[in-house]
């Protein structure tokens, strides 16, 4: 692998060596380094994704700042409970190259392990009880401070227009090869409001979430399968705790990966989200709003449609946004996630049950 590209940002942080990409994100690009004789990962943000850098990266290290201090207080090991940005040589955040491409560096932790998917449900109700502790660790974190780093990530009706925008002028003549797709997206599109309203009218709060809780964005221990810490942490932003419990859930509690074309397999788990629901309930049960509980299980739904039309209108605009491996792997994961979206609305009272029980 041509790793050149990485020089100048070997020089910028005083970086050892580097070595492969590794990670299965869909965003940036993730490295080995090595420096201080510790193991570290350099990432290059995606530009196309993240139009301000400098508010990303403030963002992240006031946040992890907050965590860190947090963790000391309740005497946790803050190296292992949050990420640890390492400056430049010049004291900056990151550094962006000649090229215009910015990275930045941070301690890689140490016997940690991410899934793509789920094989054991522990390691679900290990992901939803670190994501609950973020949740909890951040309650109290001014989010007036924290920059928007996407514009109305999930602004689900907004995602709904740009959906309609890909329809109308469809750029690259790809609308003829997902009719079925759209007409489904367009079809459910109704009810996808209900969560940004009600951020709007005060009925549910806003605080400070992740918003792309993927099993793959959380660290667990690769020995005991115990939460370390939240990773992945351009999309922290004000916003619904909704995103967060159904986004997990759109990701791992699909019984196939999110690229799986083999719709028979893309089915919605309800013990997988029974061990997430109990895991996120022994964190948050008493900080949940009335309101919030009464949206859980339609947040999976939500956050699964979201995404899907996400992908499809990508796929429509020609793969701009999400990396691909191949010609129609947008269309392949947009597929998987309105398949998934069906199976929920299936199981919606099934999924209503266990969130009274465990909330
Ligand atoms: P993306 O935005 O592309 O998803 P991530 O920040 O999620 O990038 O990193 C991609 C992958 O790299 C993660 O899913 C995880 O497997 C691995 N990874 C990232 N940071 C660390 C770290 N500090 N320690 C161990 N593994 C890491
Ligand atoms: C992206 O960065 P990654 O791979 O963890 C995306 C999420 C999507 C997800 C779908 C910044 O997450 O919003 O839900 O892919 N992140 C961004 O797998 O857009
Ligand atoms: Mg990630």
């Amino acid at each position: 692998m041509d790793l050149n590209h990485l020089r100048e940002a070997r020089q910028a942080f005083d970086i050892v060596s580097y070595g492969e990409s590794f990670g299965g994100g869909h965003i940036n690009d993730t490295y080995y380094a090595k420096k201080n004789g510790r193991l570290c990962v350099l990432q290059r943000m995606n530009k196309n994704v993240f139009h301000n850098p400098i508010g990303v990266m403030e963002n992240i290290f006031s946040v992890t700042d907050h965590l860190r201090k947090k963790l000391e207080e309740a005497g946790k090991d803050p190296a292992r409970g949050t990420l640890q940005f390492i400056r430049t040589t010049d004291g900056a955040p990151f550094f962006e190259d000649s090229k215009g491409n910015s990275y930045r560096l941070y301690y890689y932790i140490d016997d940690s392990i991410t899934f793509d998917s789920v094989s054991d449900p522990k390691q679900f109700y290990e992901a939803a009880r670190t994501f609950g502790r973020f949740q909890n660790m951040l309650a109290d974190f001014p989010s007036e401070q924290l920059y928007e780093t996407i514009e109305r990530f999930h602004d689900t009706p907004n995602r709904v227009a740009q959906l309609q925008a890909a329809i109308a002028s469809n750029p690259c003549g790809r609308l003829a090869k997902c009719g079925a797709e759209v007409e489904y997206a367009l079809s459910q599109a109704g009810e996808m409001h209900v969560v940004v309203d009600a951020l709007k009218a005060g009925s549910i709060p806003y605080r400070v979430t992740h918003n792309d809780t993927k099993l793959n964005n959380v660290l667990l221990d690769k020995d005991t399968l115990e939460g370390i810490c939240v990773i992945d942490l351009d999309t922290i932003m004000p916003g619904s705790l909704l995103y967060d419990f159904g986004d997990a859930l759109r990701f791992g509690a699909n019984t196939a990966v999110e690229d799986e074309t083999d719709l028979d397999k893309v089915t919605f788990d309800l013990k997988l989200f029974e061990a997430y629901t109990k895991g996120y309930a022994e964190e948050l049960k008493h900080t949940i709003t009335k309101e919030e509980k009464e949206l859980l299980a339609f947040s999976a739904k939500l956050l699964t449609y979201e995404c899907g039309i996400r992908f499809l209108a990508d796929f429509m605009n020609g793969d701009t946004y999400f990396k691909t491996k191949y010609a129609n792997h947008n269309l392949d994961r947009a597929r998987n996630q309105l398949k998934l979206c069906r199976e929920i609305d299936a199981k919606r009272a099934e999924m209503e049950r266990i969130v009274a029980e465990n909330f």
